[in-house]
């Protein structure tokens, strides 16, 4: 993180006296991070509301807007993917790309009846996704 924060001061300081910055500060995986539903799979049947939760492995949760090395906090996308350039900025905030803030590790969503796709995207304090992104799969569930 130290690396990480130099970083972004030089960053900023190259923007400051007018070199042009190549992409935005962009937060490095760490190597063994992997993000995925705990309590639901491809293909089940839910009832709405249902509760969705987060697991994370290889590294840690910490809120929104807190700066700690090797953490993030979660996004859940509804019926939504981020496309390769989305993955370069912050994360959207709406109906569809719901962010976990509060550094929260689970929710209870309420669909409507029929096929939904689930995705978690971990963001780093700034909503940023890392690089490179960690994704969980793509799982579609049914809501009855
Ligand atoms: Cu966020």
């Amino acid at each position: 993180m130290m690396v990480f924060s130099a970083f972004r001061r030089n960053l900023l300081l190259a923007m400051m006296i007018g070199i042009p910055a190549i992409a935005l500060a962009e937060t490095a995986a760490p190597p063994n991070a992997v993000v995925y539903f705990i309590n639901l799979k491809d293909g089940d049947t839910v009832a709405s509301p249902f509760k969705v939760q987060f697991g994370l492995s290889g590294m840690g949760v910490a809120p929104a807007g807190v700066e700690k090395a090797n953490t993030g906090h979660h996004h859940l996308l509804i019926d939504a993917t981020l496309s390769a350039e989305e993955l370069k900025q912050p994360i959207a905030s709406d109906a569809k790309h719901v962010h976990f803030g509060g550094g929260q590790t689970e929710a209870t969503v309420t669909l409507p009846p029929g096929q939904h796709t689930l995705q978690l995207v971990l963001g780093d304090w700034t909503h940023l996704p890392f690089n490179p992104p960690i994704l969980s799969p793509v799982i579609t569930v049914t809501v009855k």
